[in-house]
C-alpha cells in the first residue's frame, strides 16, 4: 500500500515534461532574445557554434541538462567547471549575455538550461546545420560537483563510449549522429598527439591515419622531440571546418579523423555502416542530427517545481 501511494504521488512528476513554446505566455520574446545574442556573437566569431555544442553535451551528460556546467567554483566547493574535461569548455559569456537581457525583460522566468539548449540550436542553424524546434521548460539544477563529471574520453573504444551513451538512454545511432558535431570546432594536440608518434605505446604512428594528415598535424602540434610548450589546436573537420555539414564523416572515410574516437567510428564494425551512409547522405545526416539533439536536450531534465530559475547562471540563487 505504501508503495502504491508513492507510485501515485510520483506519477505526475514523471509525466510533467518539456513542451514547445513553454515561454509563450510568460516571456513570448524569450527565444528571439536568445537568437539575437547568438547572431551578434556568431558574426564576429563563428567558432561559437562549436563552443555551445560542446557545452550543451557536457551539461546534459552530467546530472542532466540543468545548467550545472555553468556554476562557478567557490572556495568551498569545486563545481563541474573544475573537472578535467571541462578545462576547455568555452562560451560562458554568451549564456551570461542572453541571461542578462532576459532578466531585464522577464525576470526569473527563463532557465539557464533552456538558454544553453536554445542558443546551441541557433548557433547550429547559423553554421548551416538543421533548424529544429526545441521543447523548453527545463529548470536549473541545485548541484554542481567536480566529482560528478565522468564523460567519455577521446581514447575510449566504441563499446566504452557507447556504454556512456546507453547510460543516458541514447542509442548507438544517436552516438554516431551526435559525434557529427565534430564537423565544427577544434581539439587540442594533447588529445591526439600519441597518434602522431607513439600510438598506444607502440612507438609508431597510428597506422589508420592518412600520412598527409599526419604531416599536417605535426606542423601544427610540433615534432616528437620538440613539443611546443603551449598546446595548439587542430580543426576536427579538416575540410569544411566552420560549416555544419556531413564532411566530418567523409573525412573519417578518408582516414582523416583527428582523435582516436573519431577515427574508430569508421573502423569499428558496429558503426562503420552508419558513417558511410552519413558520408553519402548529407541531408539525411542533418535530419537525424536534429532529432538526436532533441533527445540529448531531454536527458534527465528538471521540470515543474524541481530546481530553480537562476538569476545569474554562474551561481545558485541565494536561499530565500
Ligand atoms: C564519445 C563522445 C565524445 C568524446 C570522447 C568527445 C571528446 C572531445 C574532445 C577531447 C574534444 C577536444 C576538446 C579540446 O581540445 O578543447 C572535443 C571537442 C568538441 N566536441 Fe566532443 N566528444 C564526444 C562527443 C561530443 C558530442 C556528443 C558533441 C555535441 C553534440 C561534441 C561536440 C564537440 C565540439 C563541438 C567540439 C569542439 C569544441 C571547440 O571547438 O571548442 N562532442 N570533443
Ligand atoms: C506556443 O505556441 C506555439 C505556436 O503557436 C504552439 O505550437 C505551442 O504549442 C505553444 N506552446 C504552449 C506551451 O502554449
Ligand atoms: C562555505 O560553506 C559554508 C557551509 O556549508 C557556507 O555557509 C558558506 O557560505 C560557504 N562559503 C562559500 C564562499 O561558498
Ligand atoms: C570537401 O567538401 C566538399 C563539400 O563541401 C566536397 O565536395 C569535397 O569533396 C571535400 N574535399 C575533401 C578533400 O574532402
Ligand atoms: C572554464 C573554466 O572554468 N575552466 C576551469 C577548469 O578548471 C581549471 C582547474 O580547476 C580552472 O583553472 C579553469 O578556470
Amino acid at each position: 500500500m505504501k508503495l502504491l501511494l508513492m507510485f501515485l504521488f510520483f506519477v505526475p512528476l514523471v509525466l510533467a515534461d518539456l513542451q514547445l513554446g513553454f515561454y509563450n505566455s510568460t516571456c513570448p520574446q524569450a527565444e528571439s532574445i536568445i537568437r539575437a545574442v547568438v547572431q551578434k556573437r556568431f558574426k564576429s566569431d563563428p567558432s561559437i557554434t562549436a563552443a555551445l555544442l560542446r557545452m550543451h553535451f557536457h551539461d546534459c551528460f552530467v546530472r542532466g541538462c540543468d545548467a550545472s556546467i555553468l556554476i562557478d567554483s567557490t572556495k568551498n566547493a569545486s563545481s563541474e567547471k573544475a573537472a578535467g574535461p571541462n578545462l576547455t569548455v568555452r562560451g560562458f559569456e554568451i549564456i551570461d549575455e542572453a541571461k542578462a537581457s532576459l532578466e531585464r525583460q522577464c525576470p526569473s522566468i527563463v532557465s539557464c538550461a533552456d538558454i544553453i539548449t536554445l542558443a546551441t540550436k541557433d548557433a547550429v542553424v547559423l553554421a548551416g546545420g538543421p533548424n529544429y524546434a526545441v521543447p523548453t521548460g527545463r529548470r536549473d539544477g541545485l548541484v554542481s560537483n567536480e566529482l560528478d563529471v565522468n564523460l567519455p574520453g577521446p581514447t575510449d573504444t566504441i563499446p566504452q563510449a557507447f556504454d556512456a551513451f546507453t547510460a543516458k538512454g541514447l542509442t548507438l545511432n544517436d552516438m554516431v549522429t551526435l559525434l557529427g558535431a565534430h564537423t565544427v570546432g577544434v581539439a587540442h594536440c594533447g588529445f591526439f598527439r600519441d597518434r602522431l608518434f607513439n600510438f598506444q605505446g607502440t612507438g609508431a604512428p597510428d597506422p589508420s591515419m592518412d600520412p598527409i594528415l599526419r604531416a599536417r598535424l605535426i606542423r601544427i602540434c610540433g615534432t616528437r622531440s620538440r613539443p611546443l610548450s603551449k598546446d595548439p589546436t587542430a580543426f576536427l573537420d579538416q575540410n569544411t571546418s566552420f560549416i555544419f555539414d556531413n564532411q566530418y564523416y567523409n573525412q573519417l572515410l578518408m582516414k582523416r579523423g583527428i582523435m582516436q574516437i573519431d577515427q574508430e567510428l569508421s573502423l569499428d564494425g558496429s558503426t562503420s555502416g552508419i558513417v558511410s551512409s552519413f558520408g553519402s547522405d548529407g541531408a539525411g545526416f542533418l535530419t537525424k542530427f536534429a532529432n538526436a539533439m532533441v533527445k540529448l536536450g531531454s536527458i534527465e531534465v528538471l521540470v515543474g517545481n524541481a530546481g530553480e530559475i537562476r538569476k545569474n547562471c554562474g551561481v545558485f540563487n541565494p536561499p530565500v
